[in-house]
C-alpha cells in the first residue's frame, strides 16, 4: 500500500531509467540538528585517552595534531537518532516504492568529507563491493550540509546500472574502482542539492566524488537497504563479518532466493577494509606501473 511519501509511476519511471532519483528537503532543519547532536556525541566517545575507537576513519591529508574524521562506520549501531532515520517513513516508504515490502538494511556509514581535506571517492558500484542474488539493493544518501561541485556533491553515471561492472584489473586483487574502460568517455552528471535532500541511488549506478578542496564541510549519512528475497553472495571472511548482524526494517527474509538481474561479478577482497583504503592502495599500485 502506497503511503504520502511513496514514489509515483513518474518517479519510479525516472529511477528505473536513469538508476537514480534525488528528493530535496526529506529531513527537516529539526532532524538535521538532531543527527549533529548525536555526531558529536558519537564522535565524542570515539576517543579514550590515547586510543581511537576502530568505527572511525581519519583524513589522511590533514596534518594537523586533531586529524578531521573521514567515515563513522554503522552509525545505525551507535545513536538512537541514527536509527529513527533508518526507519522513518520519509525514507523507507520510499524504498517500499522501489524494492517492495520486505526490507533489510545491508549497511550504514557517515562520510564526513570535511572541508579542505575531505578525501575523492572513486567510480564505483556498490553492488561490485557485495554482489547479491538479484539487483534489489539500494543506497539512501542524506546530505546533511549543502552539497555542491565545490565541495564535491555526488556524481553519477546515468543510465549504467544494467551490469556489473570491473573493479579489479586480469588477474589482479579489487581495486575498489571501475577497470571497465565503458566508462571513459562519458559525462558524469553532479547532484548538488540542499542539507536534508535524499539520492537513492541504485546499487549498480556508477558513482563518485571529487576532494573537497572548499571551505564547507559536505558531510552524507548513507543507508544501504535491499528487498527480502535479494540474498548476498558469499565470496569469504568479508561477507561473514557484513552478515553478522541482520538489520530487518520491514516485513521479513524471503524463504527463497530470488536470482535475477545482471550476473554478479564476485570481488576478490580477503580482508576487510574501507573503500577509501581499498582505492588508495589500488591508487599506488597504478602509481607503480
Ligand atoms: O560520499 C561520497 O561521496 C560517496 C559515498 C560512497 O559512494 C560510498 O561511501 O560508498
Amino acid at each position: 500500500m502506497g503511503s504520502i511519501w511513496s514514489f509515483n509511476e513518474e518517479e519510479l519511471e525516472f529511477y528505473r531509467r536513469e538508476g537514480w532519483l534525488l528528493v530535496e528537503d526529506v529531513l527537516s532543519r529539526r532532524d538535521l540538528s538532531e543527527l549533529d547532536g548525536a555526531i558529536q556525541t558519537v564522535a565524542d566517545a570515539a576517543f579514550v585517552g590515547d586510543n581511537e575507537a576502530t568505527y572511525v576513519e581519519f583524513e589522511p591529508d590533514d596534518t594537523s595534531s586533531n586529524p578531521a574524521l573521514r567515515r563513522m562506520l554503522d552509525p545505525y549501531a551507535r545513536h538512537e537518532a541514527f536509527r529513527a532515520i533508518a526507519h522513518d517513513a520519509r525514507i523507507v516508504d520510499r524504498v517500499e516504492s522501489l524494492l517492495g515490502s520486505d526490507l533489510d538494511l545491508q549497511h550504514s556509514k557517515l562520510n564526513f568529507k570535511p572541508a579542505h581535506v575531505g578525501s575523492s571517492v572513486e567510480w564505483h558500484q556498490d553492488l561490485g563491493y557485495y554482489p547479491h542474488t538479484n539487483d534489489g539493493v539500494l543506497a539512501v544518501l542524506i546530505y546533511l550540509d549543502e552539497a555542491t561541485e565545490n565541495n564535491g556533491c555526488l556524481q553519477v553515471m546515468q543510465r549504467q546500472h544494467n551490469s556489473y561492472l570491473d573493479h579489479a584489473a586480469p588477474g589482479a586483487a579489487f581495486a575498489g574502482r571501475i577497470m571497465d574502460e565503458s566508462l571513459k568517455d562519458m559525462e558524469p552528471l553532479p547532484l548538488p542539492a540542499r542539507a536534508g535532500s535524499a539520492i537513492f541511488l541504485h546499487g549498480l549506478t556508477p558513482h563518485a566524488s571529487l576532494p573537497n578542496e572548499s571551505s564547507s564541510d559536505r558531510r552524507t549519512l548513507i543507508f544501504a537497504y535491499r528487498a527480502g528475497d535479494a540474498y548476498p553472495l558469499y565470496y569469504g571472511a568479508v561477507t561473514v563479518e557484513d552478515e553478522a548482524d541482520p538489520r530487518p526494517v520491514r516485513g521479513r527474509r524471503a524463504h527463497h532466493a530470488r536470482f535475477g538481474g545482471p550476473p554478479p561479478i564476485v570481488p576478490r577482497i580477503d580482508a576487510t577494509s574501507s573503500l577509501y583504503e581499498i582505492q588508495a592502495v589500488d591508487r599506488v599500485r597504478r602509481d607503480d606501473t
